[in-house]
């Protein structure tokens, strides 16, 4: 396997700072808006763009986490099951911002959209990836790219961050 590193520590903290002002720029600030980090590296990164916004913006903004797994199309569907990881914080008439670490196939977010929508009706859901690997599935596309990330399908983006992995770097392997 080679493996080459494509974001270290001070490129992630400059993309989610270059992010957060995209955000500030597109919403005209922070008003109306709740971050969805998306498990498990979203979240730390929403976290982390939530205390950035809070620095540049002065002004809190709510974030939460977001579990997807009941609403994946992989999953083995189970008649009469509920979910009960629904998103903690109130989304009606909100601008929703989903997190996640790497887009691929777009499924994770279409899941992300349906568990959303589940819990009440947003004004709009925005999204924001650290790395846009390609190869779509389904119409989707990112509204803030960390970094745009051309890959083959044998290759893989590993995302390392500090809370879980104990550093922050982005690397692509080739196997
Ligand atoms: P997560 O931390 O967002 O849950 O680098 C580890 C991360 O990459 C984990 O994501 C892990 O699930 C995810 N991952 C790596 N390769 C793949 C893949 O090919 N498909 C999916 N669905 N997840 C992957
Ligand atoms: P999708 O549903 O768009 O195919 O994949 C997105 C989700 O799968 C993300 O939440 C991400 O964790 C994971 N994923 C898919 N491909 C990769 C990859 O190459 N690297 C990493 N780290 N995660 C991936
Ligand atoms: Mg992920």
């Amino acid at each position: 396997i080679d493996t080459h590193v494509i974001m270290d520590e001070t490129a992630i903290r400059r993309a989610l700072t270059r992010i957060a002002h995209e955000i500030l720029e597109r919403n005209k600030g922070i008003e109306g808006c709740v971050l969805a980090g998306i498990k498990t590296r979203g979240v730390f990164l929403a976290k982390r763009l939530a205390e950035r916004l809070e620095e540049i913006e002065g002004a809190s903004i709510p974030w939460g986490e977001l579990d997807v797994t009941f609403y994946r199309d992989d999953r083995n569907k189970t008649v009469g099951a509920t979910n009960d990881n629904s998103f903690k914080l109130p989304i009606h008439g909100k601008k929703v911002i989903l997190f996640d670490d790497v887009l691929y196939t777009g499924r994770t977010i279409r899941a992300a959209m349906d568990a959303i929508m589940d819990c009440g009706r947003p004004e709009s859901i925005q999204l924001a990836v650290l790395a846009d690997r390609g190869h779509r599935e389904l119409p989707i596309r990112p509204d803030y790219i960390g970094k745009n990330v051309p890959t083959s399908k044998s290759e893989e983006i590993e995302v390392l961050l500090q809370e879980i992995d104990g550093c922050d770097v982005v690397r692509i392997m080739h196997h």
